[in-house]
């Protein structure tokens, strides 16, 4: 019994890994294993025999057991060891860079520009982009022979073999979003509609896709005295100056009537855009007073209601804002133009230029 006590308490001492620890279990303890044959010849032995022979091999048992189980904590320890001398980490390292991502100046400025109204008490609405022909010409006074709706300026949808009905469009401005709100609104109305829109147009300064925002304040006694005044708080909060001026100059709209197209004062000193001071102009937007067929299209009384609106490209002035001189910035999607022209502050010096009439 003591040669088999030494013989496995050896063997466990000389067990190398924990396979080789595994092995001389089953090879002591396992079915087959050499203690487990002597336990089967206790039931040979006579009862003096096993009495004496039995509580010692299973002691013997307990004993290898515990052998094994300490000496697999002390391999595992062992393993740990030898893990923490070889494995290391230079916690000195600078830190793998991170892939930020920013916001697209159109939709930045489309923030801008809708946080600017709401401050004047304008809510914003959107509407389809895919519109019906009366909401997007009929109701805006666009008739059947205007320029504006020659197969070439406006995408038409297809329509199925047999259907004689207008082509839907794709919408060639906002303003049937406001017709939509004047229908579900009524007046009074205080609501700006930015979006896409789309027109069959494209070379150095257009894109078939662009942004607008337009306005519509409806009242009892809207002027265009309301007009320029809002107009005025929204460029100088926009372009963060403290004082414009604006230049109205008479222009011809479909949907308004009388209308004007908007200048702002300003400068292009080396380059870049100082709104507010200097000798030049620039064309910001479009506007006038709501046309009575249109107030009428949107179910309001033009005896009782009368209104304004203006619209403006959103492309157009996020390249004034941010100094972006060219839409491929834009419309690529290329981060590098984004990046190298991206949220350039007013005052650093760009390639305005390009922009300037
Ligand atoms: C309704 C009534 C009137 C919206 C208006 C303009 C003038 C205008 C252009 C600016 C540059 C379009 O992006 S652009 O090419 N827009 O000049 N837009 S008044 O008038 C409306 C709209 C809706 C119901």
């Amino acid at each position: 019994m003591d040669d088999l006590r030494e013989k496995w308490l050896a063997a466990v001492a000389g067990a190398g890994d924990e396979s080789a620890l595994e092995s001389v279990r089953v090879a002591a303890l396992g079915k087959k294993g050499e203690i487990s044959a002597r336990m089967r010849e206790l039931g040979r032995m006579t009862p003096e025999e096993r009495k004496e022979a039995g509580p010692r091999l299973n002691a013997l048992k307990d004993e290898i057991n515990a052998a094994i189980a300490a000496k697999k904590a002390a391999l595992a320890d062992a393993a740990l060891e030898e893990r923490l001398r070889t494995e290391w980490l230079d916690v000195t390292l600078p830190a793998r860079p991170a892939h930020r991502g920013t916001v697209h100046p159109i939709a930045q400025v489309t923030e801008e520009v809708t946080a600017i109204f709401a401050d004047l008490g304008f809510s914003v609405a959107e509407g389809p982009q895919v519109e019906s022909d009366w909401h997007n010409f009929d109701a805006l006074n666009i008739p059947g022979h205007h320029p504006a709706r020659a197969e070439m300026d406006t995408f038409y949808m297809a329509r199925g073999a047999g259907d004689t009905r207008p082509p839907h469009v794709l919408r060639t401005h906002t303003s049937p979003v406001q017709i939509r709100s004047m229908e579900a609104a009524g007046a009074p109305l205080r609501v700006i509609c930015p979006g896409r829109v789309y027109r069959a147009d494209y070379d150095q300064t257009h894109t078939p896709m662009f942004h607008q925002v337009e306005g519509l304040a409806i009242d009892r006694d809207i002027s265009m005295a309301n007009l320029k005044w809002v107009l005025e708080e929204f460029v100088k909060a926009f372009f963060e100056v403290a004082e414009v001026e604006l230049r109205f100059r008479a222009s011809h709209f479909p949907f308004t009537e009388p209308s004007a197209e908007v200048d702002i004062r300003c400068s292009w000193q080396g380059g870049t855009l100082k709104v507010g001071e200097g000798d030049d102009w620039l064309e910001i937007l479009g506007s006038g007073m709501v046309h009575p067929k249109v107030l009428m299209a949107g179910n309001i009384d033009p005896a009782a209601w009368q209104g304004f609106a203006f619209g403006m490209g959103i492309d157009r002035i996020a390249m004034l804002k941010y100094g972006i001189p060219d839409l491929r910035a834009f419309f690529e999607s290329d981060l590098r133009w984004l990046r190298h022209y991206g949220f350039a502050a007013l005052d650093v010096p760009t390639l305005h230029r390009g922009l300037s009439r």
